[in-house]
């Protein structure tokens, strides 16, 4: 089993080369994890309350469930992992069965802040996007897929989105063992990528 996580600030394209690295393989040899599915349960919040909560922060995050799941996988055995909605800023209460396979991907900004998860890591990548690329992706997609305005994903970007980059995210990067530049889409690096995933898979077979 091969366990590769992605990090890197909002943005900067990690949902898509996941995308891009899973793209040609068989759908039973690969199963993809967000961090997203990981925020903590906030069902006893009110909406109100939870408009108000630091997503960007690394105590925003259930790690030791996400810990838990990870190991599961690795004993070869599935899990139900949460379902989120961003709209509501909650669990929905489903979940998707996940099912331990050669190549497990998992995503998200806060991924590489946590020292247990790092370890769990066989490859660990950061996307690299500047800043004002990335604010520029972060509004057209929040307003398009979020239900998000314009003042909302500034003023979030200002007060919290880029203190908390510069803070916890940014300084993963150091931990990284590949970096990616994505500005603009990079096929040579998703194509490395992609071969050392299918070497590993080819390996195992
Ligand atoms: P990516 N996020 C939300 O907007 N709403 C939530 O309920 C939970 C998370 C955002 C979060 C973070 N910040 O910047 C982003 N806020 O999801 C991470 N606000 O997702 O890596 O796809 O950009
Ligand atoms: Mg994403």
């Amino acid at each position: 089993m091969l366990i590769i996580g992605i990090g890197g600030g909002t943005g900067s394209g990690k949902t898509t080369v996941v995308q891009q690295i899973i793209e040609q393989l068989p759908v039973d040899e690969v199963c993809v994890i967000s961090q997203d599915s990981y925020y903590k349960d906030t069902s006893n919040l009110t909406y109100q309350e939870r408009v108000q909560i630091n997503f960007d922060h690394p105590n925003s995050i259930d790690f030791p469930l996400l810990v838990k799941h990870l190991e599961t996988l690795k004993e070869g055995e599935s899990f139900e992992q949460p379902v989120y909605s961003f709209v509501e800023h909650n669990r929905t209460g489903e979940t998707v069965t996940t099912f331990p396979r050669k190549v497990i991907i998992v995503e998200g900004i806060l991924i590489l802040t946590h020292p247990e998860i790092r370890e769990l890591f066989d490859i660990k990548i950061f996307v690299h996007a500047d800043s004002d690329e990335r604010l520029i992706r972060r509004l057209k997609r929040d307003i398009a897929e979020r239900g998000r305005d314009l003042d909302e994903v500034l003023h979030r970007y200002q007060t919290t989105l880029k203190p908390m980059h510069q803070q916890f995210i940014e300084p993963t990067k150091e931990f990284a063992d590949i970096i990616i530049p994505n500005n603009r889409y990079n096929t040579v690096a998703v194509d490395v990528i992609r071969n050392i995933v299918q070497q590993k898979i080819g390996n195992e077979i």
